[in-house]
C-alpha cells in the first residue's frame, strides 16, 4: 500500500551510491553488450585442472589493460536461475526466495534497465537460441520493455552444430554478431550462452581439454564445457572485431549461477584440496564478472565484494545515465559509497569481513565460525533488504512510481487497496 511505498522509497533514497566522476559518461553512446556466461562461477579463473588452463581467455582478460575483473562477486540468484540473474540485471531488485519471478510476476510494471536504455535511444533485444516461452522470457520480456527477443527462431539450428540444450555456443555467438552487424546503433544486446549447462555434454571435437578424475561425472565434464565457452568467448571477440563492433561498443560478462551443487562436495574438496565447509560452499557461489572498455586503459582487478544486484547502476552510470530516480537497490561499483556486502537470496551474506551461512556466523579470513552476535547487524540488514525488494514486486509497487519525476502516485495507491 501506500505507506510500503513510501517506507521502501526512503530506504532506496538514503541508500544511494554517488557516481564516481571518473567512470560516469566514460562508455555513453557505445552498444552495450551483456554475456550470461552459463554456470560459470568464479573458482575455474586463473585456476587449473591437473595441469590444464581451464579458462586462456577469461584469463587473459583478468590482466588486460581495458578490463574490470571482480574476483569477489557473488549470485544472488534463487529457483529461477538464469531468468533470476537476468531480473537481478535488468531491475537491480533480488528476485523471490520461493518460485521463478519470471513466472510469477510477468504482469507487473518494471522499470527496467531496457527501459532506461529505449528512452536514452538504444534499440533493446536479447538473444538466446532456445524456445521463446522458457522460463516466460516471451511474456516477462514485454514486461521489462526489452524491443525485440531473438529466440531459436532466429538462429540456424541443426543437429551438428547442437549439443545438450541447443545450438552449441560458439556457432550461437557466431551468428548473433551476423544478427548485431545489422541493428540500429546504439544497441543494447543481452546474450545468454548455454552450452555449459548441466550435464555438460560435449562433443569430441570441442574438447579442449581432458576430463576431471573424480567421482563424480558432473564436476568432471564441467571444466571441458567451461574450456569450450572460453574458446567461444574468445571467438566472439574475434568475430566483434571483424565486423567492425568492437570498437564502439562495451562487453559485460558475469557468471549467472553455480554449475556445481552441494551434491558434489566430496569430488569438489578433492579438486580445491580442502573441505567444502558452509563456510566454504558460501565462497563458492562467486561467479567471475567482466567490464570490457575496448581503448579505455582503465581496467584492473578489483577485489570488492559485490553482487549481481550491483549490475544495473554499475552499467548505467558508464552509460553517462543518471539513476537518482531509480527504484534499485543495487549500488554502482565504481562509486566510493560501495559497500562490501553481497546477500544471497537465502538469506545468508558475505562481508570483507565476515560470512553467514548455513545459520552460522563465519570469519571471513580463515573461515573459522565465530559467535552469531558478529553477524547479526548484517543479518538484520540482509533481512530488511531482501524484504523490501519482496514488497516491492509482491505489491506490484512500481505502478505507483513516476520513474520520471521520482513522484510516488500514494493516492492511487490507496485507492487500489481499498
Ligand atoms: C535455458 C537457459 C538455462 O533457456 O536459460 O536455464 P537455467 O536452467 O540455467 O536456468
Ligand atoms: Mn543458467
Amino acid at each position: 500500500d501506500g505507506s510500503e511505498l513510501v517506507e521502501v522509497n526512503n530506504y532506496v533514497r538514503s541508500n544511494q551510491a554517488e557516481p564516481n566522476a571518473k567512470m560516469f559518461g566514460l562508455a555513453d553512446g557505445r552498444n552495450l553488450i551483456v554475456i550470461s556466461m552459463e554456470s560459470l562461477q568464479n573458482f575455474v579463473i586463473n585456476n587449473d585442472m591437473n595441469g590444464h588452463e581451464i579458462t586462456p581467455f577469461l584469463n587473459s582478460l583478468t590482466k588486460d589493460k581495458d578490463t574490470f575483473y571482480f574476483s569477489n562477486f557473488y549470485h544472488e540468484t534463487g529457483l529461477g536461475k538464469t531468468s533470476d540473474a537476468e531480473f537481478l540485471v535488468e531491475n537491480s531488485l533480488y528476485p523471490l526466495g520461493g518460485g521463478a519471478v519470471f513466472f510469477t510476476h510477468s504482469g507487473n510494471k518494471f522499470h527496467s534497465m531496457a527501459e532506461s536504455l529505449n528512452d536514452k535511444g538504444y534499440f533493446t533485444n536479447v538473444m538466446h537460441p532456445n524456445n521463446k516461452s522458457f522460463w516466460n522470457r516471451d511474456m516477462m520480456y514485454q514486461a521489462l520493455s526489452v524491443q525485440k527477443f531473438y529466440d531459436v527462431n532466429s538462429y540456424d539450428v541443426t543437429d551438428d552444430n547442437s549439443v545438450g540444450w541447443g545450438l552449441k555456443d560458439t556457432p550461437f555467438l557466431n551468428q548473433s554478431v551476423d544478427l548485431m552487424a545489422d541493428l540500429p546503433q546504439p544497441f543494447y544486446s543481452r546474450m545468454l550462452t548455454l552450452t555449459n549447462h548441466y550435464p555438460f555434454d560435449l562433443d569430441e571435437e570441442d574438447q579442449f581439454i581432458p576430463p576431471y578424475d573424480s567421482n563424480s561425472k558432473t564436476l568432471n565434464k564441467y571444466f571441458q564445457t567451461v574450456r569450450y565457452m572460453d574458446e567461444s568467448l574468445k571467438s566472439f571477440f574475434d568475430d566483434l572485431k571483424a565486423k567492425g563492433l568492437y570498437d564502439n561498443s562495451i562487453i559485460v560478462m558475469y557468471g549467472d549461477h553455480y554449475g556445481i551443487s552441494e551434491n558434489h562436495n566430496a569430488a569438489m574438496a578433492q579438486y580445491l584440496g580442502k573441505e567444502i565447509t558452509p563456510y566454504e560452499s558460501a565462497k563458492l557461489q562467486r561467479v567471475p564478472f567482466f567490464i570490457h572498455i575496448p581503448h579505455s586503459g582503465v581496467g584492473k582487478v578489483e577485489t570488492e565484494v559485490a553482487g549481481q544486484i550491483d549490475i544495473r547502476p554499475t552499467i548505467l552510470h558508464l552509460l553517462g545515465v543518471d539513476t537518482t530516480k531509480d527504484m534499485q537497490l543495487g549500488a554502482d561499483l565504481f562509486s566510493k559509497d560501495h559497500e562490501d556486502f553481497a546477500i544471497f537470496r537465502n538469506g545468508g551474506f558475505v562481508t570483507d569481513k565476515l560470512v553467514y551461512a548455513g545459520n552460522a556466523c563465519y570469519d571471513n579470513s580463515n573461515g573459522s565460525e565465530i559467535g552469531i552476535e558478529n553477524c547479526q547487524p548484517y543479518i538484520d540488514r540482509t533481512t530488511q533488504e531482501l524484504g523490501y525488494s519482496d514488497q516491492i514486486i509482491n505489491g506490484d509497487l512500481l505502478r505507483f512510481y513516476d520513474l520520471k519525476t521520482g513522484n510516488l502516485l500514494i493516492e492511487q495507491a490507496e485507492k487500489e487497496n481499498k
